[in-house]
């Protein structure tokens, strides 16, 4: 099965997937769009979440950076007048010098990231998106900044304009993702932001023609009518979806062939069957291992049932 994963929610799915498949049959493909340097190291975040989930150093508090982690270096050079843009764990921190020594000494993002995932012990496949530049940025009416300015500097507070991905039409799909799709006719999109997460790996050029011969089944990152976590509502209401999973599987429904959303939804399965897909109602919250493995088993099971297109 090939998931598609931004940073906290398809992780919280996978650490249900991980307790009921061999590792070896999981490939995630991650989103990039929100990595940037910061102080002279190449931060991943999204990346960086799966790479610690499988590795058991998540901190499930916030679902980013490492479990007990100390921000000694990140204090230090507070006191010595350096705010740095994101608030960098000295393990954390680690894994940003080895990713970069790796780049600066040639390798692409994929190798680097794999040659991360065996350091860490890793059995499951966890591969970028792309190893071309993609950046998301959002538009304010004060101006435009980097996804990272917005929700950490200013807090997701400011309204959002519209949102622009930067180098998304001029990147490729890498070669390893590549191959992966073509060995592999499960598609998972996880309950991930489907702007800012799902959004750019989907806009990879070809990855559309790809996905409507494969199945695809997606989980909804929203509740009701409104995200479990982060800005998906309001980057959903900029991109024109109402914010749902409606929202969610309108969005999806040119490649969507099977979708998860919440027991809490008003909703019922014929509205979601109406767009050409199945529909089955979950309990789509994970609060805990044992939550996100009982969703896992139910996701897993409907590639049973969906035929491929
Ligand atoms: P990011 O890279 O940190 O933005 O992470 P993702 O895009 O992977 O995850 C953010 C999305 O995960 C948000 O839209 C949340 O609504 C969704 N999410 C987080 N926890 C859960 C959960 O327990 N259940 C569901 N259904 N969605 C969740
Ligand atoms: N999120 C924050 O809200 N504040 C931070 O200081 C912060 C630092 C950080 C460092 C490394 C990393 O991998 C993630 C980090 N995050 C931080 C999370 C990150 O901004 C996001 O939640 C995602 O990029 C949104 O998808």
């Amino acid at each position: 099965m090939i998931i598609f994963s931004g940073g906290t929610g398809t992780p919280k799915l996978l650490d249900g997937l991980k307790e009921i498949l061999p590792p070896e049959e999981l490939t995630v493909v991650v989103n990039t769009a929100e990595d940037l340097w910061v102080s002279g190291n190449m931060i991943c975040p999204d990346l960086d979440t799966v790479l610690y989930l499988f590795s058991d150093k998540i901190d499930r508090k916030k679902w980013w950076g490492i479990e007990d982690d100390t921000f000694l270096t990140n204090e230090r050079m507070q006191e010595l007048g350096i705010t740095e843009s994101m608030k960098l764990g000295d393990c954390d921190r680690a894994t940003h010098i080895i990713r970069s020594n790796f780049i600066r000494s040639g390798l692409s993002l994929t190798d680097a990231t794999l040659e991360l995932a065996s350091i860490f012990g890793i059995n499951s496949k966890i591969l970028p998106m792309s190893d071309d530049p993609v950046s998301t940025y959002i538009k304010t009416p004060e101006r435009t900044m980097h996804f990272q300015d917005f929700w950490i500097g200013k807090h997701g507070e400011p309204e959002v304009l519209g949102i622009d991905i930067r180098g998304v039409s001029e990147a490729s799909i890498s070669p390893k993702v590549f191959k992966a799709l073509e060995n592999d006719d499960d598609i998972l999109i996880g309950p991930s932001n489907p702007i800012t997460s799902i959004g750019p790996i989907i806009s990879l050029p070809g990855m559309k023609d790809i996905l409507q011969k494969k199945k695809v089944v997606a989980v909804s990152p929203i509740i009701g009518d409104a995200p479990v976590s982060g800005p998906a509502g309001k980057l959903m209401q900029a991109s024109g979806l109402e914010v749902s999973s409606m929202g969610v599987a309108e969005y999806y429904q040119d490649f969507l062939d099977a979708f998860v959303f919440d027991e809490r939804d008003q909703a019922d399965e014929f509205a979601f069957e109406k767009l050409g897909c199945y529909a089955s109602r979950a309990d789509t919250l994970m609060t805990s291992t044992e939550k996100s493995k009982e969703l896992a088993e139910i996701v897993v099971g409907l590639f049973d049932i969906i035929v491929c297109p």
